[in-house]
């Protein structure tokens, strides 16, 4: 565990160190957050299949993009990471019609700019995926932004390359994922860049955490879909009436062990490869 004197960031479930000048350790905790909420029980190994998920997507995506992961740690849940310099903007590809996109579509037939075509329900398959960009908000949420203020963020040329960038990882992603029985509703991907100007995928990648999974076998659009991964904690949440603000309930061993189960059923459904393989040795992801 690294010194807390070097500690250089920390998100609600992560915390980020740094090794070096050029290089940081991204730490995923097992702690989970429902409704913005950081809950005070952890699921085992949560970010332990965090990891495995990015690192296994930043090996099989090199070809599309350069990527920031040097090393997986042997603990399962540390990246080292290429100290880059972010670009400010969140990119976010949709491929279905869920979230802040829905609201904003049932209010101005439009997400970000994108006129889609009328008549389409929550959770609706878009006709192509569409990339839309938001700003890193210190606190709260992060927001919105139309295409003209994201390139006044990092020029029109970079705001093409992300774009183009963003939609081939999510259509790489999302088609080996649905032949695996998970859909890939949308995503957020983070990118920085290198000295020469290099364009590379950063933060943690194509994990449940910064995108929506759904389990394929019970899509039935005209509606919200259950999450992949958290749909037992936000029914419990709901269960006790929990008004949803912090802090927010202990979990019961029950809804710990079922919801663990289902993130180790992501991981070995989409990698194909036993969790147990990838904490005997993390480097079974990158193969
Ligand atoms: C970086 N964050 C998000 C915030 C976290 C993560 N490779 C990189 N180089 C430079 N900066 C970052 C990264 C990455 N990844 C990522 N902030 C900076 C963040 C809080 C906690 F774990």
């Amino acid at each position: 565990m690294p010194d807390a004197a070097l500690l250089v960031g920390s998100g609600k479930v992560r915390e980020l160190y740094a090794l070096d000048d050029e290089r940081l350790l991204l730490v995923a905790s097992d702690r989970i957050s429902t409704f913005d909420v950081v809950l005070p029980t952890e699921i085992p190994d949560k970010g332990r299949v965090l990891t495995g998920l990015a690192g296994f997507w930043f090996a099989r995506t090199r070809d599309l993009c350069a990527n920031h992961l040097l090393a997986l740690r042997p603990d399962g849940r540390s990246t080292e990471c290429r100290r880059l310099e972010m670009l400010p903007i969140e990119c976010v590809v949709r491929g279905y019609l869920a979230g802040s996109g829905w609201k904003d579509y049932t209010t101005t037939g439009a997400v970000c700019g994108h006129t889609l075509p009328p008549g389409l329900t929550e959770s609706a398959e878009l006709p192509e995926p569409i990339f839309t960009q938001a700003t890193k908000a210190r606190t709260g949420h992060d927001e919105n932004i139309d295409r003209d203020q994201a390139a006044e963020l990092v020029g029109v040329e970079r705001l093409g390359e992300v774009e183009r960038v963003s939609i081939a990882l999510y259509r790489f992603a999302a088609e080996h994922a649905r032949t695996r029985g998970i859909l890939i509703a949308d995503t957020k991907f983070e990118f920085g860049l290198v000295e020469q100007g290099q364009l590379v995928l950063g933060d943690e990648a194509l994990t449940p955490d910064s995108s929506r999974f759904w389990p394929a076998g019970e899509y039935r659009p005209g509606g919200s879909q259950p999450s992949f991964d958290k749909q037992f904690v936000r029914d419990y949440c709901e269960s006790l009436g929990w008004d949803k603000i912090a802090p927010g309930p202990e979990l019961p061993d029950d809804v710990v062990a079922g919801t663990r189960a289902r993130y180790v059923e992501a991981f070995e459904q989409l990698t194909g490869i036993d969790f147990d393989d990838y904490l005997a040795n993390p480097d079974t992801v990158l193969r």
